[in-house]
């Protein structure tokens, strides 16, 4: 899979990119990365990106010109690449923006499939809107706040969808069971992810530390009593920070372990009740 990155500061990734899952999936050819200079696809002697906005205003705004000079150049040269493939699996051109839908779990899986994403950072106030009207597939925010730019949500998004590329996460950390992942959920190894719940809690040893014990239920090695264990305390920390995550038509079983659950915490506080 190769993610290419358009922006104004490609050195921002190099911390990124080397380090753990992303660097590992990188040196094993499973996932390559190209950085893009925007400035590179400027014609002025100030390599100039942006400019001042229509209609007034505080800000500058990103130009539209040098992200379609650099989109030509990016996805161009997939496409002759692609000429020799039997079926060429299409490229997938993202802007990162706070106005974009909010990025979930659900989307790393669903672009994961693409042999190619195309991932462009905004800077300044803004980007000219004929970026995400005609030029990119789609928006993605990362979460309802403000950040000064697109390349941390751009890392996130690429290290998201690249720990999903099959082969780059071994055994011991495969992404199944985890937050999201619908792992607590799934009873098959193979199942597709559920809409997933956070994960469990996680022990390892010592099994007493400053008085703090590891719970019995996963001590004892009975694998029927750690199963269900594991789903209880899954529900319990999704119910506490997550209830949003709880979908509508739950299994029965998890129905009736959210009822031990909230028997055994009486009614939410007031201030998990907010909205
Ligand atoms: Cl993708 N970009 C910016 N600038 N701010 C954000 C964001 C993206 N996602 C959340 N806030």
């Amino acid at each position: 899979m190769q993610f290419d990155l358009l922006t104004i500061f490609p050195d921002f990734f190099h911390g990124p990119l080397e380090y753990g899952v992303v660097a590992r999936a990188r040196q094993s050819g499973l996932l390559k990365v190209n950085l893009h200079q925007l400035r590179d696809f400027t014609h002025d002697l100030h390599r100039t990106t942006d400019d001042r906005p229509f209609g007034g205003g505080e800000g500058m705004v990103m130009k539209a010109e040098p992200i379609w000079e650099c989109l030509q150049h990016v996805t161009g040269a997939a496409a002759r690449v692609q000429r020799h493939l039997i079926q060429p699996a299409p490229a997938r051109v993202i802007l990162l923006s706070a106005q974009g839908p909010l990025f979930r779990q659900a989307d790393a899986w669903r672009l994961a499939a693409y042999q190619q994403i195309v991932l462009i950072c905004g800077r300044y106030e803004g980007v000219d809107e004929r970026v995400a009207e005609h030029m990119a597939d789609e928006e993605l925010s990362i979460g309802s706040y403000v950040l000064s730019g697109g390349e941390l949500a751009a890392a996130i998004v690429l290290d998201a969808v690249a720990r999903l590329i099959p082969g780059v996460l071994g055994h011991e950390e495969s992404c199944r069971n985890e937050s999201f992942g619908g792992g607590a959920a799934s009873s098959e190894p193979d199942e597709p992810p559920l809409p997933g719940i956070l994960d469990c809690p996680h022990y390892t040893r010592p099994v007493e530390f400053q008085g703090w014990e590891v719970p019995e239920a996963l001590r004892g090695g009975h694998h029927a009593v750690i199963r269900r264990w594991r789903l209880k305390e899954a529900l319990r920390k999704t119910r506490r920070h997550r209830p949003d995550l709880l979908p509508e038509g739950m299994p029965a079983a998890w129905q009736s372990l959210l009822r031990e659950i909230e028997r055994e915490a009486g009614p939410p506080s007031e201030d998990e009740s907010l909205p």
